[in-house]
């Protein structure tokens, strides 16, 4: 007889009976991973996609099988804070450690829990919490058929494990991210950390103005749980653990807004994909975006969405997304090819912050423009290990109005860690390249005021129409020969 589970993990199980499940669909690709473990070969459909990620398995893999109930828990100046219920399941074909003391102590999992937004065709983070450090695995069988262990150490092959919203928001359970490798799953246990604030400090924050439906209307909201363990990690069955599910925004009562868990969880899949599946409006994929990835090499993956919008004629805006997984190396800086003609407005970036102690700063990236290059970066890890990186368990936004289409190109994430791989690069639809314009005062007609202003920009490269970096008698030809 299976060992009796503590009565509160109940609140989990009822939960569950109304969280919807879906197995494995709806655009989860984590594509098999090669550069941790040949025993990841052919994992691909193992693990997503199609078959429920049951036959083939090999190893320990935990994902998240269910997302079940949100508990809210107020605001504190302006930050209310949010607790979401996970339920793990074990789709591997080897148990799974689930030590909380002893000498394998830190053999257990680490769950992250993550808010996004759908809001005027960009998806952002908003919240992120720490991390649930588990407890007590039991022999449920949400996403199959259970062969029980007998105990609370180990999540048996084929079983799941609930925690409700109020074991994730326990802040005495919950650690910080940055003492986590997410490539590895290693983390120190017990973990450090300062005294949790009241109400709100570790569990899952988000800004109230940032789900105050007067100010977001017609917008979508997404939540994400991850869970993170060494063994899953060293079997190269990590990329598969992020799970995401709808959720609605109510009415406000005790300071804080209700959320509430809307349809099936999407097992198997990172929240990113969300935005392409919902792009068009609730359970509506945009065609328009696509989401690739793009692993570092003995690290771990990122995802990037991107889409491009027409304004008008002679205007489109791109806005890109990047979700780092569980790359320990960090995102420090990304980039998208420039061109001589190409005019960007709007340049931007955001972050989801950092919160109860964690020591990454929230300062926004700088962003740059030149003909070589639009680029946005951060501090150098030289200059500050703590500067605000793009870290596992994280989406940044990245996006910029230009005069010219999108044509196939390729984007660059330079890394923040000093590993052998300094940058990786992704195909991604970018600015085709663009002729600068000899009207240079926008006024419709080629002729003496554009003059006037390549004279006065001479020897600059302010009226550069040959593109070699000056301007002067070169650029006068061009200018003269679209005279109107
Ligand atoms: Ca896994
Ligand atoms: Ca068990
Ligand atoms: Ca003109
Ligand atoms: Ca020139």
């Amino acid at each position: 007889m299976k060992q009796a589970p503590r009565p509160f993990l109940l609140i989990g199980a009822v939960a569950l009976a109304t969280g919807a499940v879906v197995i494995g669909q709806l655009g989860a690709q984590p594509a098999s991973r090669t550069n941790k473990s040949t025993t990841s070969a052919g994992r691909a459909n193992a693990s997503g996609g199609d078959n429920g990620g049951i036959a083939g398995a090999i190893g320990p893999d935990v994902i998240v099988g269910g997302l079940t109930d949100i508990v809210k828990y107020g605001t504190v100046n302006g930050v209310s804070a949010y607790a979401v219920g996970t339920t793990s399941c074990n789709i591997g074909d080897q148990v799974l450690s689930w030590y909380d003391s002893g000498v394998n102590d830190s053999l257990h999992p680490v769950i992250a829990q993550n808010l996004y937004r759908l809001k005027g065709g960009r998806f952002e983070q908003v919240g992120q919490s720490w991390l649930k450090h588990g407890w007590c695995a039991v022999d449920g069988n949400l996403c199959g058929q259970c062969q029980s262990d007998g105990g609370c150490d180990l999540l048996g092959v084929g079983c799941s494990d609930p925690y409700g919203g109020t074991l994730n928001g326990t802040q005495s359970d919950l650690g910080p991210r940055s003492q986590v490798n997410p490539s590895t799953g290693v983390f120190p246990f017990p973990f450090s950390a300062a005294p949790a604030q009241g109400t709100i400090g570790r569990r899952l924050q988000v800004k109230i103005d940032d789900v105050n439906p007067s100010l977001n209307p017609n917008s979508l909201y997404f939540v994400e749980g991850h869970y993170v363990h060494p063994e899953d990690a060293a079997a190269g069955n990590d990329n598969n653990n992020a799970s995401y599910r709808r959720a609605v925004v109510g009415s406000m009562s005790s300071g804080s807004y209700t959320i509430t868990g809307n349809g099936a969880t999407i097992q198997q899949s990172p929240a990113i994909y969300a935005w392409k599946n919902n792009g068009l409006g609730a359970g509506i994929p945009d065609p328009d975006i696509t989401i690739v990835t793009v692993d570092v090499p003995g690290d771990g993956r990122f995802l990037v969405g991107s889409k491009v919008t027409q304004i008008d004629a002679n205007t489109w805006r791109y806005e890109y997304a990047i979700q780092n997984l569980n790359s320990d190396a960090a995102g420090q800086a990304f980039s998208i090819p420039g061109s001589c003609g190409l005019e960007v407005t709007n340049q931007d970036f955001h972050a989801p912050f950092s919160h109860s102690g964690e020591p990454y700063a929230n300062d926004a990236w700088s962003t740059t423009t030149s003909s070589s290059a639009i680029a946005w970066a951060t501090t150098p890890y030289a200059q500050n290990q703590n500067a605000n990186a793009l870290r596992w368990g994280t989406l940044y936004n990245f996006g910029f109005t230009a005069n010219v289409p999108p044509t196939a190109g390729q984007g660059t994430i330079s890394l923040f860690k000093p590993v052998a791989t300094t940058s990786v690069n992704v195909a991604l639809p970018v600015p085709s390249a663009a002729t600068p314009s000899s009207d240079l005062n926008s006024d419709g007609i080629v002729d003496g005021g554009d003059l006037a202003i390549a004279l006065g920009a001479w020897g600059t490269a302010d009226a550069d129409l040959n593109c070699d970096g000056t301007t002067d008698g070169g650029d006068l030809a061009v200018l003269v020969g679209n005279w109107q």
